[in-house]
Parts: C-alpha cells; structure tokens; sequence
C-alpha cells in the first residue's frame, strides 16, 4: 500500500498534527513523519519532493505556518498530490499560513484543508489512496458510518434533553 507522508515546517507544529497521526492509524495507512523546512532547509524539501513518488508515497500532507511555502514548495518539485495544511500561529491567527498555502498559481495544484484541519488532510489524503484500494475505501465507507452514528445519537440525546413540546 502507498504511505502518506507528514511534513512539518518546524516541530513547534508537531501538537497540531496528532489529529492527522490517529485518523491515518485508524485507517491503518502507513505514514512518515519529518520536519523539513522550505525556508531553513529548502535543499532537503525538494530532495524528499522528488525522491517521494520512488520511496512509495501516495500523497504529502505539507503543514507550515507563518510565510507558509512548504505545501507549494512539495509540489513543485513532485507529481504527487500535495495536501497543505495552513497551521494557526500566535500572531495571525493562521490568516498568513492560509494565504500562503492557497494561494498558489495556476499550473501548481495544493489541496488546501482548513486552518490546523489535520484531520481532514488525512482523510483526503486517505480518499486519494484509496481511489486505487478498495479495501481502503471500505474503511472509509465504515469511518463515515460511524460518525454519522454518532451524530444521530448526540440528536437524539439533545432533542430528549431540550425539546419542550
Ligand atoms: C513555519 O514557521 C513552521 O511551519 C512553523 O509553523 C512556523 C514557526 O516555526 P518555529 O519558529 O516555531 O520553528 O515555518
């Protein structure tokens, strides 16, 4: 099965993407975690780019926050889709990371999930790989499932406590 790999501009992101961690180990996909900067170590971002599709990747999940290149800078230098997840910092509130990550021109694709949506990364991630895994696409099917479950629980408990007909 192809793996997923995480890449964070700096560990200080590390917390925000244990989201992203449990979801894909939920899925039971195989994923590598680095740091690896665009800004402080761009030679290292476009060797992993370019070295990823060979060493089994199917996806990159890119989180940078601030001037936040790495997703555009990933994908520029490989065919793999690039999932950028913009990560909220202390001063803008994530806004530059998100402009950054989006923002990209035309010609150079990043599928840019919400500010810190590592959850999300993950699971689109999982539905790109899982385009050419069925057995993967079960699993999905089955973690759709279960989280409509557990809405339609919390509605039933919520209108049984707050209803007053
Ligand atoms: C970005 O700058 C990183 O992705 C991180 O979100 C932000 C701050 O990095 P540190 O100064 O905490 O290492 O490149």
């Amino acid at each position: 099965m192809k793996k997923v790999a995480i890449i964070m501009g700096s560990d200080s992101d590390l917390k925000a993407l244990t989201g992203a961690m449990d979801t894909l180990k939920a899925l039971e996909i195989p994923y590598a975690v680095r740091v690896i900067s665009a800004h402080r170590t761009p030679e290292a971002a476009a060797a992993f780019a370019r070295a990823a599709a060979g060493e089994g990747y199917g996806v990159i999940i890119a989180a940078a926050g601030k001037a936040a290149h790495l997703a555009g800078a990933l994908a520029a230098n490989t065919l793999l889709p690039v999932v950028g997840i913009p990560m909220k910092s202390s001063t803008l509130d994530g806004l530059d990371a998100l402009l950054s990550t989006v923002q990209m021109p035309s010609g150079m694709p990043v599928a840019t999930v919400a500010i810190d949506g590592a959850v999300n990364a993950a699971l689109l991630a999982a539905q790109i790989l899982a385009l050419s895994d069925g057995a993967l696409a079960g699993r999905l099917a089955d973690y759709r499932a279960a989280q409509r479950a557990k809405v339609e629980e919390k509605d039933r408990q919520i209108f049984e406590a707050y209803s007053n007909l």
